[in-house]
């Protein structure tokens, strides 16, 4: 007796499978018939590939004890465990590296689903039955017929199954393994998520019907005439009314068209008709080049303002419906988002459609990567051994085939992290003789030998700037080629930093065509006890813990901080100016201004007090005008003022309704007065009291006790925060890894000496040491106390002593109040902003609760502070700034945060916790990436600033 069956050899058989039809573009038929099979399925998983036989697959077996599962679905995400349960891990295989074997434990979800043919399905003609997804590995029967296995997760598989096909009854059986020997090609940092996870099909084809087709569409942006040609394997006519189209298959025809953009996707509507089949199509005319080393669509370079796009839901995994697909675009377009990465493997065709439609620009990219090869230097790496080439090539075919009719597909991407090798070359080779209208993309080569770009991931700003100037040498070919970015501004947790400053080294050099953001949406898995769950969170292993939420939306598609301020930076029309002038710069690549409507305001202390429309001509792309602004209003009180310009849609579009903001800027007028106080009131020493204007201290160590009738307890100076993931940095990073340093420095666990509590005539003067253990470097700090009687200033001077070894988290007060819960500001806001994440903050009034301030980034951390505040009120005080500070206001403490590994770990004190920070060292991208740009690092120097504190009567 063998130890194992000869039947479950396929599951580590390097090729991509058998009985499977040829890849060919996927479409939806006019009116050739079809059957979603997708609903309830019967399912039994195994633990191991060979645990049961393949007797479920014969007709008549009786699974009427077998769970039932949605399909499309992963069935660890279903059933509350009892199928199993989702592994994170980023770059580390799961199993044993010995390609191309798996381990003997291989869940196997055996699915049973029985179907009727509707009464009015054609009996003539063919039937293919199709998959669309599924995790990792199937094997498939038709009425206990063995049709086929495969591999290629994210790809489709169809099958020809229409002489196998009855009118009732038809019982089809799918065997999933988890692990393949295509799991080696699918290391991608992502959960693993066995299933049949896309939708499963039975189409039928008629004699005559259409098979595969090739939709060329190209825009000469000289002559504004568009050519097309759709070569199909079965001959037939292609017409498109609004051009007065109507050719053969295979003929090449001229018109004079609208190009299409992802700025202004014109969409054609045609049809493909054969014998037995009319098919719609939706052709989008435009030429895609590599020209004067640029990318060029239709003769003008294109900026990505892009993203790294997984599929992602927090309840399904990688099983979408389409309305996620249209939240996710209509997301994006929303905020100025031009491009989408589709990291990394080919989507559900459904969101190119989408693409299409309201205006994308796609790197589709293929289901490949072997990233945990680089633990053993490479060795072995599928993509460099012939034996596997096949399957790189199968899935290189399976997604040009599939996808290669839509316009907004622009970029083929070979994978991701998958070293280089041999089979690259051959999938490159491949692609580029099969569709020569795009381009080719893979970042792993950085010599650019099989590709039209010169890509990288998380470069540093200073290192792009060489790229820009072309001073980074390498090889001839690779100086030849346009550079984008197709991984950075890591969106793990707070954060990125420092995104606009790429934005403008994208903007200043034209090598530099942009990039894209890594990534779209936190991969947090719904879950009952943890709010959402991470890596870890089911006991995995090996795992990489909340490294998959890295998100610009949270994973309930909540748009983090990080996703407003991508739309500021990139947004699609750019104001400055001064002196009653505002320059309107156009900053698209091809639609003019005359989409859309402009504004004015006019803001005294915050409050608009006059706004009208502005004028502005439809600038063509890049072109920019000097744009006069009304006088300013006669008489504003003194306060402090400034311009506020917007750009609105006009009108209503696909993706957004009129007046939807695009684009906004602010120019000041009249500065700020800043508080003064005068020092006419002096401190009375009582029993035990310090008492001084409005308030009253502890008169041993003069710590401040009330202001008015307000308790406020623990005021101190504060350099701590609880640190973010771009703080704790990665293990591999090279950057510094400012939270480890920072503990070992001790500046959570600083100590406050007092080494004086004066009383003089006009001030309460405290002095302060502020340091930690076992180090010898520290703040003086000295607070002083002074009062017009009504009023209480604090001014806090600190002067650093020793030689500082590290930057600090912030510098400022914190405080504890008994209570608070409305919050209203004068500065930066809605929404939170950092030193190097705060263009999206706005100058205004703005209005908030202490719950509302906070950020719930999936694992707490430093969140929540508005910037540039200049006045403050919450828990009964309004506090004045000299100058502007950061606010923050939380229900636990600093320390608790930091402890807290879910959201569900924070729990309300009695005390709310207030922030009022002089200074905040910069976010960066140290989670994977560079870290904190040196303008924004906080060092230890002399400083001095004060707050004003009053109570609201
Ligand atoms: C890079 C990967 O391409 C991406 O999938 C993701 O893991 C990202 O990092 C981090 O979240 S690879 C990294 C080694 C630069």
């Amino acid at each position: 007796m063998s130890f194992r069956t000869t039947a479950i050899d396929y599951v580590e058989d390097v090729s991509p499978g058998s009985g499977a039809l040829p890849p060919r573009a996927w479409y939806a038929s006019s009116d050739a018939k079809s059957l979603s099979l997708n609903g309830s399925w019967r399912l039994r998983v195994a633990p191991t590939a060979d645990a049961e036989d393949d007797s479920f697959a014969e007709p008549g077996f009786d699974a009427g004890d077998w769970a039932e599962v949605a399909v499309p679905g992963h069935w660890v995400l279903q059933g509350d465990g009892a199928f199993g349960l989702p592994i994170y891990t980023n770059h580390l295989y799961p199993f044993p590296v010995d390609p191309p074997h798996v381990p003997t434990e291989n869940p196997t979800g055996d699915h049973l689903h029985t179907f009727d043919l509707p009464e009015d399905w054609p009996s003539e003609g063919g039937c293919v039955l199709r998959f669309d997804g599924v995790e990792s590995c199937a094997r498939v029967w038709l009425n206990g017929t063995d049709i086929g296995e495969f591999k290629g997760s994210r790809l489709p598989h169809e099958f020809a199954v229409g002489h196998l096909l009855k009118p009732s009854g038809n019982m089809l059986a799918v065997r999933v393994h988890q692990w393949s020997a295509g799991s080696y090609l699918e290391d991608q940092d992502q959960w693993w998520l066995p299933g049949i996870f896309r939708d499963v099909t039975l189409l039928h084809r008629p004699a005559g019907s259409v098979l595969d087709f090739f939709v060329n569409a190209s825009y000469d942006h000289i002559t504004g005439e568009g050519t097309l040609r759709v070569d199909s394997d079965v001959d037939g006519r292609v017409s498109v009314p609004a051009l007065d189209i109507d050719v053969a298959t295979g003929e090449t025809v001229t018109a004079a068209v609208q190009p299409w953009s992802a700025e202004v996707p014109k969409l054609y509507d045609g049809e493909l008709v054969t014998e037995g089949e009319r098919v719609p199509l939706r052709i989008g005319f435009r030429t895609v080049e590599l020209a004067d080393g640029l990318i060029k669509v239709n003769g003008r370079a294109v900026l990505f303002k892009g993203v790294n796009r997984h599929e992602w839901h927090p309840e399904k995994g990688r099983a979408l419906d389409l309305e996620t697909m249209r939240e996710d675009v209509l997301l994006m377009k929303r905020h100025n988002l031009n491009a989408v990465r589709t990291s990394h493997y080919p989507p559900h065709p459904a969101f190119l459609d989408l693409c299409d439609e309201y205006g994308l620009w796609v790197i589709d990219e293929c289901d490949l990567e072997t990233h945990g090869f680089t633990e053993q230097a490479w060795r072995d790496n599928p993509v460099d051994d012939d034996r596997w080439t096949p399957a790189l090539l199968d899935r290189a075919a399976r997604m040009v085939e599939r996808d290669k009719n839509h316009p907004s597909v622009v970029i083929w991407s070979l994978g991701n992290e998958a070293g280089t090798g041999r089979g690259l070359t051959a999938m490159a080779e491949w692609i580029h003789g099969r569709d020569a209208s795009r381009l080719v993309h893979y970042e792993g080569d950085w010599n650019s030998r099989d590709t039209d770009m010169y890509s990288r991931m998380y470069a540093s700003h200073a290192e792009i700037e060489q790229i820009g100037q072309e001073l980074d040498g390498g090889t001839h070919k690779r100086r030849e080629l346009p550079f984008i970015l197709c991984e950075y501004g890591h969106a793990m947790g707070n954060g990125p930093g420092g995104i606009a400053d790429y934005q403008e080294l994208f903007e200043k050099y034209d090598r530099l065509q942009g990039g894209f953001i890594w990534e779209w949406i936190d991969h947090g898995i719904t879950h009952p006890e943890l709010g959402y769950a991470y890596g870890g969170d089911f006991g995995e292993e090996l795992h990489d813990a909340n490294f998959v939420c890295d998100g610009l939306i949270f994973p309930d598609r909540r748009p983090s901080p990080g996703l407003l301020e991508f739309k500021k930076v990139i947004e699609p029309v750019s104001f400055e100016g001064s002196d009653g002038t505002v320059r309107v710069t156009n900053k698209q690549d091809f639609a003019d201004l005359s989409a859309f409507a402009f504004e004015w305001s006019y803001q005294v202390d915050g409050e608009t007090v006059e706004s009208g429309s502005l004028p502005v001509p439809a600038l063509a792309p890049g072109a920019s005008a000097d744009v006069k602004l009304p006088e300013p209003p006669a008489d504003h009180g003194g306060g402090e003022s400034q311009w506020t310009v917007r750009a609105l849609l006009a009108a209503d579009t696909a993706w957004g309704p009129r007046g939807h903001e695009v684009a906004w800027g602010q120019l000041p007028d009249m500065a700020r007065v800043l508080p003064s106080v005068a020092a006419t009131d002096g401190p009375v020493t009582g029993d035990g009291v310090i008492t001084l204007g409005p308030a009253s201290f502890d008169a041993r160590t003069g710590a401040l006790r009330t202001i008015g009738g307000v308790e406020v307890s623990g005021l101190r100076l504060d350099v701590w925060r609880a640190t973010t993931d771009n703080d704790e940095g990665a293990e591999w990073q090279t950057g510094t890894r400012y939270a480890e340093l920072w503990r070992k420095y001790g500046l959570h666990r600083m100590r406050h000496r007092l080494d004086g509590v004066e009383v003089g005539d006009d001030a309460l003067t405290v002095r302060t040491r502020v340091a930690p253990a076992a180090w010898e470097f520290g703040l003086a700090a000295v607070y002083r106390w002074t009062s017009d009687g009504n009023r209480l200033k604090l001014t806090v001077s600190v002067g650093p002593e020793g030689e500082w070894p590290v930057p600090l988290p912030r510098l400022g007060v914190r405080f504890g109040l008994a209570q608070a819960d409305g919050v209203k500001w004068y500065g930066g806001g809605p929404g939170e902003g950092y030193p190097d994440t705060k263009s999206a903050s706005r100058v205004g009034r703005w209005e908030s609760t202490v719950d509302g301030l906070q950020t719930p980034y999936l694992r707490p951390q430093e969140n929540g502070a508005r910037a540039d505040v200049r006045w403050a009120e919450l828990g009964g005080l309004r506090v004045e700034g000299d100058p502007e500070f950061y606010l923050t206001a939380r229900r636990w403490t600093t320390e608790q945060l930091d402890a807290a590994a879910h959201l569900t770990d924070l729990k309300a004190v009695e005390t709310v916790w207030v922030n009022l920070d002089h200074a905040l060292h910069g976010i960066g991208t140290g989670s994977c990436g560079p870290g904190v740009l040196p303008q924004y690092q906080l060092h230890a120097e002399p400083a001095e600033f004060s707050f004003v504190f009053s109570e609201i009567s």
